[in-house]
């Protein structure tokens, strides 16, 4: 845990813990320890405090949270640090982050090297700086760029970090011990950072929340984040710091935190494939292959060409490719146009990229991706036709999100090599990948999807073949009351409102009219027996078309829409409906509550790992609010049996093929919760 070293007269202190350096109760005694020694040794001068492995330390230990905490508490094993009679140099590499930058401030001085990460990113876990952050940061790096830092969570560099004071000296890694070191030495006192003074325009914090209000709405952590700032500027030290680990406290122990916390570790939990031994040896992918230059193909392909792997994008018209090549390089614009990447960034990912019609140009890819439209025949014909032109050992992976990944691998003769990688539109943004493990994938080609997935930046969890996966299978329900809701008296925005109420990004009419109406439509405008039937018919297949449930204006903003109002009233009389009133508790039951029951049936047929991955799947897929944990860490917040009473008691109108989920029902009765 740690490692002391006694250069003459310095004494050097590391925290070792692999793999962050979490200061965990084991490594904040042996901090407490080796620092008291070297108080009371008379040899030691001074103290270099400094992290093993690849970094200084990711911060307080997560996993002690919500349960009783052993002493030494961190903040006064901080405080004890910045008490001592000798001067304490902090010496960072690779990041400090949370009370790993909390220890480096109650340090009396601060080496670090250049590309460093220093931040408090407890505001992301629903908390905030527990260990006199709050107080510190802002006497060193001044107030608005605490504000910022602590609020957003968002690390900053340790060159931007010397700029602003709070590093004092800046060193290459080789040479980073060795400067602190003679940095220590020099040090004629400690300079204890509650005695820098702190000053602050009068309207800052109110400005900062006012330009931050829509960012920080609906959450608790960032608005206690700006109150236990705004106390270091009107506190003494020791009462701000008691207001810090009051607002802690009460964060720590909300459902926010809990379930922020939950993601944290959902998302990491999604990454260990439970049946695939540890060492699975990887597939080398060092070049990418997509067919379809589509909206998904193009958006697809930029995920490998800005992880600098080379994509070769295939379609069977050329004017196809030229407009799916033109769109890449558009986005790719537009984002260096916000200054997110340089021109020469987006040349060199251009520089990846080849475009051809000629299908035999997939014959040196080492995997394949399909991302052409949803059509089971034309996607076993594709397959077949890979089957015979990519080499041996390349992965072919569809992109399907919805149809059987087990019958597309039964048009080629290596079914070992196939799976599904879907990706969520657009496919360059969003982070989730459903990896679809078909009956026939082999092990390597699994763990390798996993991986490459992880390497252009996404957040991969595992999916069995069933009818839309994990997420769009849990869309269907959601999907069916929604409209089943309009036909009985809802409108679109009364179910959309309370799905943005909710914390979603956008409700179930407004994701069809992005995604596209027409979708899975039958495309025969004289066939009319559903509502989206009806819509499609009129050409009102969505955003794209400036119509679907809403009406849209060349800026594509949303208006209700009298003519789907008429299509809704018109259905009603031929059904022989009578509207009734619709309550936000209904629509909630209907469209959020049937989602966790299908949840729950996905984990109990096996098709996902575990009920966090549901969580991570829904929200880096879908933006299911993080600070409400996912889809079944919300449905045990809400608590199974109330769940299941409620859906109970709107059997009637949940639609014919409605079943209640038999794990949901073995929870109430046997107990026990949808997360383990
Ligand atoms: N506590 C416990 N476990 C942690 C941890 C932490 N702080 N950070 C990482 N892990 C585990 C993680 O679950 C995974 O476990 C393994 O380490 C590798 O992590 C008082 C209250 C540092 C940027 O929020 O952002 O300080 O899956 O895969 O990609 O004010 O870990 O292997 O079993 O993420 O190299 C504030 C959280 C805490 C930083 C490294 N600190 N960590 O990324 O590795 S609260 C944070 C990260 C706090 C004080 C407050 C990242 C990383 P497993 P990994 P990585």
């Amino acid at each position: 845990m740690i490692e002391t070293h006694l250069h003459d007269d310095v004494l050097e202190i590391v925290m070792n813990n692999p793999p962050v350096n979490a200061l965990g109760l084991g490594l904040r005694e042996g901090i407490d320890k080796a620092l008291r020694s070297a108080l009371a040794d008379d040899k030691v001068k001074a103290v270099v405090i400094r992290g093993a492995g690849k970094l200084f330390s990711g911060g307080a230990d997560i996993t002690e949270f919500g349960r009783p905490h052993a002493a030494p508490h961190l903040p006064n094993l901080i405080n004890s640090i910045e008490a001592s009679a000798k001067p304490v140099v902090a010496a960072i590499h690779g990041m400090a982050l949370g009370g790993g930058l909390e220890i480096a401030m109650g340090c009396h001085y601060r080496l670090a090297v250049h590309a460093a990460k220093l931040g408090l990113p407890e505001v992301t876990l629903g908390i905030l700086p527990g260990a006199g952050g709050t107080q510190r940061l802002p006497r060193l790096a001044g107030v608005d760029a605490a504000l910022n830092m602590i609020v957003s969570g968002t690390p900053i560099s340790g060159e931007k970090a010397a700029a602003l004071g709070l590093v004092d000296q800046l060193a290459p890694e080789a040479t980073l011990l060795e400067q602190a070191i003679a940095f220590a030495r020099a040090a004629k006192a400690p300079r204890r950072t509650r005695d820098v003074p702190l000053t602050a325009e009068d309207d800052v914090f109110e400005r900062f929340s006012v330009e931050n209000a829509r960012k920080i709405a609906g959450l608790d952590a960032p608005r206690a984040c700006i109150e236990a700032v705004k106390a270091a500027t009107e506190m003494p030290f020791d009462d701000g710091l008691a207001k810090e680990a009051a607002l802690f406290d009460a964060l720590v122990d909300g459902d926010q935190s809990k379930a922020l916390r939950h993601v944290f570790f959902a998302e990491r939990a999604a990454a260990k494939i439970s049946d695939l031994p540890k060492d699975t040896q990887l597939r080398a992918i060092k070049k990418v292959g997509v067919i379809g230059a589509g909206t998904m193909g193009g958006g697809i392909s930029m995920n490998f060409l800005s992880a600098g792997i080379p994509v070769t994008i295939v379609d069977m018209g050329q004017d196809a490719l030229e407009r799916g090549v033109g769109v890449v390089r558009k986005n790719y614009e537009a984002s260096a146009s916000k200054g997110r990447m340089t021109q020469a960034q987006v040349e060199s990912a251009m520089a990846l990229l080849t475009s051809t019609v000629d299908f035999n140009a997939l014959a040196d890819c080492d995997l394949v991706i399909e991302a052409v439209y949803e059509n089971m025949e034309v996607k076993k014909q594709i397959f077949a036709r890979l089957d015979g032109v990519a080499k041996p050992g390349a992965m072919l992976a569809s992109n399907t999100s919805f149809l059987n990944v087990d019958e597309i691998a039964s048009a080629t003769g290596r079914p070992s090599d196939v799976l599904g990688l879907h990706f969520f539109s657009p496919a360059n943004v969003m982070k989730l990948v459903e990896v679809v493990r078909g009956a026939s994938t082999a092990p390597d080609a699994l763990a390798t999807g996993m991986e490459i997935a992880r390497r252009i930046g996404k957040v991969p969890v595992v999916a069995g073949v069933c009818y839309g996966f994990i997420g769009n299978r849990m869309l269907l329900p959601r999907q069916a009351n929604a409209e089943a809701l309009l036909l009985e008296g809802a409108t679109p925005e009364q179910v959309d409102r309370v799905h943005t109420n909710f914390g979603m990004p956008m409700g179930p009419f407004q994701m069809a009219d992005l995604a596209g109406v027409d979708i899975g439509w039958h495309r025969d405008p004289a066939r009319v027996e559903t509502l989206q039937d009806a819509l499609c018919a009129q050409g009102r297949w969505g955003q794209k078309k400036q119509a679907g449930y809403y009406d849209y204006d060349a800026k594509r903003k949303p208006t209700p829409s009298p003519i789907v109002a008429g299509i809704v009233a018109d259905f009603r009389r031929k059904a022989g409906i009578v509207p009734r009133l619709i309550s936000d508790e209904e629509i909630v039951v209907r469209t959020l509550y049937t989602m966790v029951n299908e949840g729950a049936k996905i984990l109990e047929e096996g098709f996902a790992q575990r009920a966090s991955d549901i969580d991570v799947v829904w929200v880096y897929g879908y933006g299911w609010p993080r600070h409400k944990g996912g889809p079944m860490f919300w449905g045990d917040q809400v608590g199974v049996s109330n769940i299941v009473s409620a859906l109970e008691r709107n059997a009637d109108r949940l639609g014919t093929g409605f079943t209640l989920s038999p794990l949901l029902k073995r929870l109430v009765t046997e107990g026990g919760k949808l997360g383990g």
